[in-house]
């Protein structure tokens, strides 16, 4: 029965001192001076490397560069960018002085760019010239790098902020860690995407808790080559991939989209030792005939995480590559971002079970707690998972309300998914109680899609839900109740969503319906919804 004095999950790892007061890159970039002559970053599609050295000077030239053109503390910039060099010097040169990222998926859509915009007031993109057109008419006093020659007109090139007076400045930047450093958007629980403030502290937390401490929960090796295939613009890869990776001095080898021959070649090529993948890219390398042609057995851990991995399908890799450990991260945007993470991984490694997401991270309290009576609940109960600790977002941005719907006044951070800690205090995660569907790792927010259908004059009411698919996890389908003596059609309706979203929001099928299912205060019954699916 659920116990009155709340039931607290914590590692079995024990809390570590987490120099959380510094500044983000300042944490990085530590034991710059141990590792200055080690590849810091490899493009992976063109070669070319740079050393710590040169990447930490790059980013402080970039520093000074973004200073110059009047980014000050606070000011937010926009990288639109797949994973690339400048990536990681944009998102570091703006953290030296106390400017904040939002990331973005370059293939958005113009409107979306546009929301996410708006609502971080960025005042500055640094992106790709093939996405100058889209970001044409985005405002007068919007700056523009792009990162590729030739320069579009009316923008910068990106050598313009390589100054030759590195940061730091005359002027000097105090940057304390409650001040925000990035600011991914997610939509939560519910609703539309909101802006996540994760802070120098909280992401240091994060970083901490996965790869400090004399048994890192994720132990990196000095000589280990991490692949940097899931994109930068997502947290999984930010913070899992790119901070845990400069933390630990270790190479990153960046792969500007995924194609599996070009993703096995690299592995080969360069030796990769660890992974982090996301379940389709699991489902990819455990099937893909393909795989057998390479050699893999540089690669000493796979990391899953995003969504959730079948049991079977981790076993199906693990047959592909024996000598790796598998295991997976449990995160969320909001959460800073990880909760949990396979001690599988640790330097004294504690073996996992296939399908559970690992342990709760270190330094950190996790609880289940009953989704009616909300008291906390015991071994093998599921329940919704909460988390509480440093590493969480400070909040949502200019959304007090959203922000207290997700952290309580204790500090807990409600997760909306369901799951349960095993007697062994493994996780496993068992549904989400809340709206988003994922494809593929991201977030698809209904909210979002049944505001453009109920935008248009056939619609009357729409409800969007995940239908299960075996690729992508999960994909939007939508029920649309059509306005009076309108016959639009199912491919109609498609086509008006697909030209105003990224691909992955793309919905996969249309069901008419007389009226969407509603409980008595208008909330869309979509339990009810995804029960017809079956
Ligand atoms: P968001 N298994 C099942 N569901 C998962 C898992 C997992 N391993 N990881 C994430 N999810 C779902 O904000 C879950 O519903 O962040 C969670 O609330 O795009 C939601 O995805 C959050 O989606 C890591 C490992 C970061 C994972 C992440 C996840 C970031 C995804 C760092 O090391």
């Amino acid at each position: 029965p659920p116990s009155p004095t709340p039931r607290i999950f914590r590692s079995k790892l024990p809390d570590i001192d987490i120099p959380n007061h510094l500044p983000l890159h300042t944490y990085c970039f530590e034991k710059l001076s141990s590792v200055s002559d080690k590849p810091c970053l490899i493009v992976g599609s063109t070669g070319k490397s740079y050393t710590y050295a040169e990447t930490h000077l790059i980013c402080r030239r970039v520093a000074s560069g973004l200073y110059k053109l009047g980014i000050r503390k606070g000011d937010v910039i926009m990288i639109l960018l797949q994973n690339t060099a400048e990536f990681v010097f944009s998102f570091m040169g703006a953290s030296m002085i106390g400017a904040v990222s939002t990331t973005a998926n370059p293939f958005y859509t113009c409107q979306e760019i546009y929301k996410q915009l708006k609502s971080s007031r960025a005042k500055l993109i640094i992106t790709h010239s093939q996405y100058v057109e889209k970001l044409k008419n985005l405002g007068e006093d919007l700056t523009l790098i792009t990162t590729d020659e030739p320069t579009p007109a009316n923008c910068l090139s990106f050598s313009t902020l390589l100054t030759n007076q590195p940061y730091p400045l005359q002027e000097t930047v105090h940057i304390c860690g409650d001040d925000a450093a990035a600011l991914p958007f997610s939509s939560g629980t519910t609703g539309l995407p909101k802006g996540v403030v994760l802070t120098h502290k909280s992401l240091i937390t994060s970083v901490a808790q996965q790869v400090d401490g004399d048994n890192p929960n994720l132990y990196l090796k000095p000589n280990d080559v991490v692949l940097c295939v899931l994109p930068l613009f997502h947290i999984y890869s930010l913070n899992s991939v790119l901070l845990n990776s400069i933390r630990s001095g270790v190479t990153v080898l960046l792969m500007h989209k995924f194609e599996i021959g070009a993703l096995l070649d690299l592995i080969q090529r360069h030796r990769v030792t660890m992974a982090a993948l996301v379940p389709p890219l699991v489902i990819a390398l455990a099937k893909n005939p393909a795989v057998n042609s390479y050699d893999l057995s540089s690669v000493r851990l796979v990391l899953s995480g995003a969504a959730p991995l079948g049991r079977d399908l981790q076993d199906s890799l693990r047959r592909r590559l024996p000598q790796a450990i598998l295991g997976q991260g449990y995160g969320m945007t909001e959460a800073g971002p990880v909760l949990s993470m396979s001690l599988g991984f640790a330097k004294e490694p504690i073996p996992t079970k296939s399908g559970s997401c690992g342990t709760v991270v270190r330094n950190s309290e996790l609880k289940v707690v009953h989704l009616e009576t909300r008291l906390s609940l015991g071994y093998n109960q599921p329940g919704e998972i909460c988390i509480r600790g440093q590493q969480i977002m400070k909040e949502y941005l200019n959304d007090p309300e959203a922000t207290s719907a997700t952290i309580d006044e204790e500090g807990w951070l409600h997760t909306g998914d369901i799951g349960y800690v095993d007697e062994d205090d493994e996780i496993f995660i068992v549904d989400r109680l809340k709206e988003v569907i994922k494809f593929k790792g991201f977030q698809v927010p209904p909210a979002e899609l049944e505001g453009l259908l109920i935008n248009h004059h056939s619609i009357a009411d729409a409800a969007v839900v995940p239908q299960n698919d075996e690729v992508a996890g999960e994909v939007p389908v939508a029920f649309v109740v059509r306005s009076n003596g309108n016959d639009i059609t199912e491919e109609d309706i498609k086509e008006y969503i697909a030209k105003q979203v990224v691909f992955y929001k793309r919905l996969h099928k249309v069901f008419f319906v007389p009226s969407i299912p509603k409980s008595p205060s208008g909330k869309i019954l979509r339990k009810d919804l995804k029960a017809k699916l079956c």
